[in-house]
């Protein structure tokens, strides 16, 4: 028997209706927020059963994650020991191997000059640091995915408030779809759900979903609450264009340009460049090389390649002071 009402089932979109019964074969408690690509009205839907969530690995991380508050990144626009940084950011990319570094879709043809985005970008609200964001992250470098990201660090000014408004809390991960007008909470139904609409059949790599229990919270800890808190100096009006970058999950330097998008609460187009992306003759076209991170911003004409001289850029350029 479906669990939600007749009405809405007849609304959803054929890919939708697989997608809720896929909700309800796991036994979710959740809420799935529906809303029609072509209306502003957004309908809530309860799709509530008994027994234990497709998360139930990650209640226990639920738990610890409130201790991330204990972490605090410090000033992240201090000259920094990039040797430290760049260790410990190789080792948060050893815990979370071979997780988000590889598209599933490696073997398809890398002629198609299109690539595997939906019409209308995606939308995802996170925060770096967070573990459950990193898993739906490394989802997307495996689906091969672009997205719209709003970063939504603790002391954010603008995301967070945005998230309360559509979804009606304050936790992340949170996905909106235009294209189905979709918006959901919980990390492992995002991926599933991205995974079902976008994933042409296939699924997440071996591991990928319960393995955040296990080593989902080592980048956290190792980058020491970076990607997490607002930088007090951030520049507290949003720039009128988003930022690019080329990054996949797993890069250890790509991360490391993350957290600093993240701590300025600077909204971005990420442009996922996994191994195998169809996406990397993009990359090259505009950086000349295959390397991540490579950061445009089309506010200032700035295209730059290099992890420190993109950090020493946002935290320059997206200060309190530079406006
Ligand atoms: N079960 C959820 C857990 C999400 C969660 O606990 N997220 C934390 C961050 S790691 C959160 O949103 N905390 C609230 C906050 O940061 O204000 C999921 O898998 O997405």
């Amino acid at each position: 028997m479906s669990l939600l009402s007749p009405k809405i089932l007849s609304s959803l979109p054929p890919s939708l209706h697989r997608f809720t019964r896929l909700e309800q074969s796991v036994s979710l408690r959740k809420r799935i927020h529906v809303k029609s690509p072509d209306s502003d009205t957004t309908e809530s839907v309860s799709a509530s059963s008994d027994g234990s969530s497709s998360s139930s690995t990650t209640s226990f991380l639920s738990f610890l994650c409130p201790l991330l508050k204990l972490f605090s990144g410090g000033d992240p626009s201090q000259e920094r020991n990039y040797t430290l940084e760049v260790a410990t950011s190789s080792l948060s990319t050893l815990a979370r191997l071979p997780w988000g570094s590889r598209s599933l879709f490696e073997n398809l043809n890398n002629q198609e000059t299109t690539t595997l985005d939906p019409p209308k970008p995606l939308q995802l609200y996170e925060f770096e640091a967070c573990p459950f964001c990193r898993r739906v992250r490394e989802a997307m470098t495996e689906l091969d995915l672009s997205t719209e990201v709003y970063p939504c660090p603790k002391g954010s000014v603008r995301h967070r408030e945005i998230v309360r408004k559509i979804g009606g809390k304050e936790q992340f991960p949170f996905l909106v779809d235009p294209n189905t007008g979709v918006s959901i909470y919980e990390s492992g139904d995002i991926v599933k759900y991205l995974f079902e609409q976008y994933g042409k059949g296939r699924s997440p790599s071996t591991g990928l979903l319960e393995s955040t229990l296990f080593t989902g919270w080592v980048p956290t800890i190792l980058r020491a609450g970076r990607g997490m808190t607002l930088w007090e100096k951030a520049r507290l009006d949003p720039p009128s264009k988003k930022l690019e970058l080329f990054s996949f999950e797993n890069n250890p330097n790509a991360r490391l340009v993350r957290e600093a998008l993240c701590e300025l609460e600077l909204p971005y187009i990420l442009q996922n460049v996994g191994t195998g992306s169809q996406r990397t003759n993009l990359l090259v076209d505009v950086s000349g090389f295959q390397e991540v991170p490579y950061l445009i911003d089309p506010n200032t004409g700035a295209e730059i390649g290099d992890y420190k001289k993109i950090l020493a850029y946002l935290f320059q350029t997206y200060s309190a002071a530079a406006t």
